[in-house]
């Protein structure tokens, strides 16, 4: 059976990075090292685990019904609701013996093929800072409440963790290939914007979704959207932006469904096939899709985030 990345492969020191590998330029802050991990986590203030209590409350509000049952579990098993910004120590005790993962701080994003490389070694990168008061309804760089709130609970679950463990270690072989791109659609249509099957309906378990108000309900309920069964092929050839609410979510059956489709596809082949640069608009339906529901894309329509559309 083809494998997602190349077995060969030493996760245990930082591999070597080509240097006619593209990744995106970021400037290493000088007071981490090569694996960008910080030195400790932040100590918050009581201003700070205000903050995270309040976005907790408002997630609350929207989640129950609408979120994934593995994520609510996930929630409960690492006891998140206690209140305050949750310590990275604390919760990566909770976690190991559970699927192994650990939850690490990092200050910002960090460049693909480390963010990858911990990722190969069941370690989450999470934000060492939370948003501010000014800030809260939307930041574009992942701060511990998106990364803690939003990826941490799904990491209980064994399968999904395995999933995750797995895309880490395709990161490697994508970035030979030069099919970032492609990989990184995989992770956004999944990891981030996910929606799954569930007995009573379609619910959320992409962390973009979870971490948010507006999405956590538009994703689920409006009328806008396309749902489209989720083809690994086909989303690896799905363009998407980062900047607004989605226009296309995917929907799995379970999680092992999501597993066993990643690791079963021949991702060499792919990225050999795949036309430089092609993609499929983030809105298109195509002749293959297996539609759950065909988007109305009003939202989009009326000009999306900025035109001051309302989320239908
Ligand atoms: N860095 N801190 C952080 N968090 C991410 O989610 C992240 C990153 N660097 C790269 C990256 N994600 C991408 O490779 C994936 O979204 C595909
Ligand atoms: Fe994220």
């Amino acid at each position: 059976m083809a494998t997602l990345a190349k077995t060969d492969q030493d996760y245990s020191v930082l591999p070597h990075m080509p240097d006619d590998v593209f990744t995106a330029p970021l400037k290493r802050p000088e007071h981490v090292g090569e694996d960008w991990l910080e030195p400790a986590q932040t100590v918050y203030d009581g201003d700070d685990d205000a903050i995270w209590n309040d976005l907790f409350a408002r997630q609350m509000e929207v989640l129950p019904g609408r979120a994934a049952t593995a994520f609510l579990k996930g929630l409960e098993r690492l006891d998140l609701s206690r209140g305050g910004v949750p310590e990275f120590a604390r919760l990566s005790a909770e976690l190991e013996p559970m699927t192994g993962w650990s939850v690490v701080p990092v200050p910002m994003l960090i460049p693909d093929h480390v963010f990858f490389w911990h990722l190969a070694n069941r370690r989450f990168p999470a934000g060492n800072f939370i948003r501010t008061r000014e800030t809260f309804d939307y930041i574009q760089e992942p701060d511990v409440f998106h990364d803690v709130f939003g990826h941490v609970p799904m990491l209980t679950d064994p399968v999904y963790a395995d999933y995750m463990y797995e895309y880490g270690k395709a990161g490697w072989n994508a970035m030979r290939y030069n099919r970032l791109k492609a990989l990184g659609a995989l992770y956004w249509y999944t990891v981030e914007f996910g929606l799954i099957e569930e007995a009573d309906g379609i619910k959320a378990y992409g962390a973009g979704i979870l971490s948010g108000p507006t999405e956590a309900v538009f994703a689920v309920e409006a009328e806008s959207p396309n749902r489209i069964m989720l083809n690994v092929d086909r989303v690896m050839r799905t363009d998407y932006v980062i900047s607004d609410l989605q226009p296309t979510y995917f929907v799995i059956e379970s999680f092992e469904d999501l597993y066993r489709q990643t690791v079963e596809r021949d991702f060499e082949r792919l990225y050999r096939n795949l036309p430089p640069s092609f993609t499929y608009a983030n809105s298109a339906i195509i002749d293959v899709d297996n539609l759950v529901h065909r988007g109305t894309q009003e939202y989009l329509l009326r000009g999306g985030r900025g035109s001051g559309a309302a989320p239908v």
